[in-house]
């Protein structure tokens, strides 16, 4: 007969923390969010660990080279999206490993024969006002211009005036070269008032961009997550298909965790992976695996050797999976059960084997339960996507400002490695959805506003670290009418109020 697992599946919204004791100290400037990402034995130090507990998800919608580092600079991990070429996710790798802090690489770039039609619509897209002009429209072509606001008047020029003819040439831009370091740009950024100083090289092809606005964020970064030669640590993720060739390459361009990105990750393709990497690396090379929902899906990947161990079938925001297939689990039954078995499993072996809540992050304070479940850290698609530094199209719809955002099973992304069972078949239906989430701005401002939150929470539940939240924390299932109680209720909210009486 089949096997019933006991009582029901629960997911983040039907649960909510009962404050413990607050002592004085519990303030959220005295919160530790540092965090493990790969496994370590009793009494030593795991060879990855994060300053906050949020890592971006494996997708073409949300992690890439830029993403990674704005993400890096917060304290958290991308792994960078492995459904395009080898070159091309080794390229994205390697330009986070090389990237100077303070040096841009280009985002809005154009052609001199476009219009100024062209440059408003790159403005709104991007929402850079700054555009290089280069001979093949890329942020590494021959660098021929600038354009900014101060090349042009809507009012006064036709839409379809060159951007050749009013921008400003490369012959009056005052710029630097290669080896200048960030000090001396900054220093010719002031001695010529300038907003911006573009960095090319001996045959004039753009580089960079230092910006003057950047300047003082520079400073003020506590939270930046560094390997050991001071550059920003970045992840990637691998499939059970091309990893022999894959992995190599990641390594090469300076990966330092990668992550088996699979729907379903109880299975001998993922044990096969991951003896790849320890005959050719021994434990040199951090993987992790999943995706997991019980305890028996995490003892199979911990004991073939996985750094971490990743949790969640279904319950992403694009997923359908559950709906096309009949399988998954609700995520918070799911982390509660698997971080049960990690426990169990670090008592038996001694060896902490981290895991990560994957999917269906709501709102911030999903993202404290999942820790207070025994989550290590959290994966995050739809919140990351939103951000400016997500890599897709900014969109505005009805008035309103959306980014674009796609499944890794849906038609756009045919990720099918991910999905991918052996034998014959691809991807032949899909598990994801393609869609718009509402734009919320830089990535800084919304990570800084969650994490105090996040903070906020544990010192309402005593604990200054996670391993003190995932001790301390009591959780209680709550029904369904207690959920309406939870927000506004019963008022007429004065900003959903048509005419305000005077
Ligand atoms: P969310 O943060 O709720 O948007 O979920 C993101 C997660 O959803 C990813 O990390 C991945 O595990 C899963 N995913 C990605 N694509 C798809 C799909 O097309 N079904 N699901």
């Amino acid at each position: 007969m089949a096997y019933f697992y006991e009582g029901t599946s629960h997911t983040f919204s039907e649960y909510l923390l009962v404050p413990g004791y607050s002592s004085a100290e519990c303030i959220p400037d005295n919160v530790s969010l540092k965090t493990p990402v790969t496994k370590f034995k009793k009494g030593e130090e795991p060879a990855v660990t994060m300053n906050i507990p949020m890592v971006s998800a494996i997708m073409q919608s949300v992690s890439d080279d830029k993403m990674a580092i704005a993400l890096a600079i917060e304290g958290g991990i991308s792994f960078i999206y492995g459904a395009q070429t080898v070159e091309d996710q080794a390229a994205m790798v390697k330009r986070v490993k090389d990237y100077k802090a303070g040096f841009v690489v280009s985002s809005s770039n154009i052609q001199p024969d476009k219009t100024l039609q062209d440059i408003l619509d790159l403005k709104e897209k991007t929402g850079h006002s700054t555009v290089a002009v280069t001979d093949d429209g890329t942020a590494h072509g021959k660098l021929l211009g600038v354009v900014t606001g101060r090349d042009y008047r809507v009012s006064r020029m036709s839409l379809d005036t060159k951007v050749s003819e009013f921008m400003t040439p490369f012959e009056k831009l005052i710029y630097a070269d290669k080896g200048t370091s960030l000090k001396e740009a900054n220093n010719i950024i002031w001695d010529h008032k300038l907003n911006s100083l573009p960095i090319v090289d001996e045959n004039q092809k753009l580089l960079y961009f230092v910006f003057r606005k950047d300047y003082a964020s520079h400073k003020e970064n506590p939270r930046e997550l560094l390997d050991a030669k001071k550059r920003y640590v970045v992840g990637a993720g691998v499939n059970t298909r091309d990893y022999e060739k894959r992995i190599p390459a990641l390594v090469e361009a300076g990966a330092d965790v990668l992550c088996i990105d699979s729907s379903e990750g109880f299975s001998e393709w993922q044990k096969r992976t991951i003896d790849f990497v320890r005959e050719k690396y021994g434990d040199t090379v951090k993987i992790g695996a999943g995706n997991v929902v019980d305890r028996e899906g995490f003892l199979f990947l911990a004991e073939a050797g996985a750094d971490f161990v990743k949790v969640g079938i279904g319950g992403g925001s694009i997923c359908i999976t559950r709906e096309t297939k009949g399988i998954g689990r609700g995520q918070a039954t799911a982390v509660i059960e698997v971080a049960k078995a990690r426990d169990e499993y670090y008592e038996k072996t001694g060896i902490y084997v981290p895991i990560c809540s994957d999917g269906g992050i709501v709102y911030d304070y999903h993202i404290t339960l999942a820790l207070a479940m025994g989550a290590d850290f959290v994966m995050l698609g739809r919140y990351f996507s939103r951000f400016d530094e997500s890599p897709t199209n900014k969109v505005n719809i009805n008035g309103n400002y959306m980014k674009e955002y796609w499944g890794e099973g849906s038609n756009r992304a045919r990720n099918w490695q991910r999905y991918d069972l052996g034998g014959k078949g691809g991807l032949s239906f899909e598990e994801g959805v393609d869609c718009y989430v509402p734009y919320a701005g830089p990535l800084k401002d919304n990570v800084s506003l969650t994490l105090k939150k996040v903070s906020s929470t544990m010192c309402n539940c005593g604990a200054l670290t996670i391993p003190e939240l995932q001790k301390k924390a009591k959780l209680t299932l709550v029904s369904s009418t207690s959920i309406v109680e939870g927000g506004a209720h019963d008022v007429l909210l004065k900003e959903k109020t048509a005419t305000t009486v005077k």
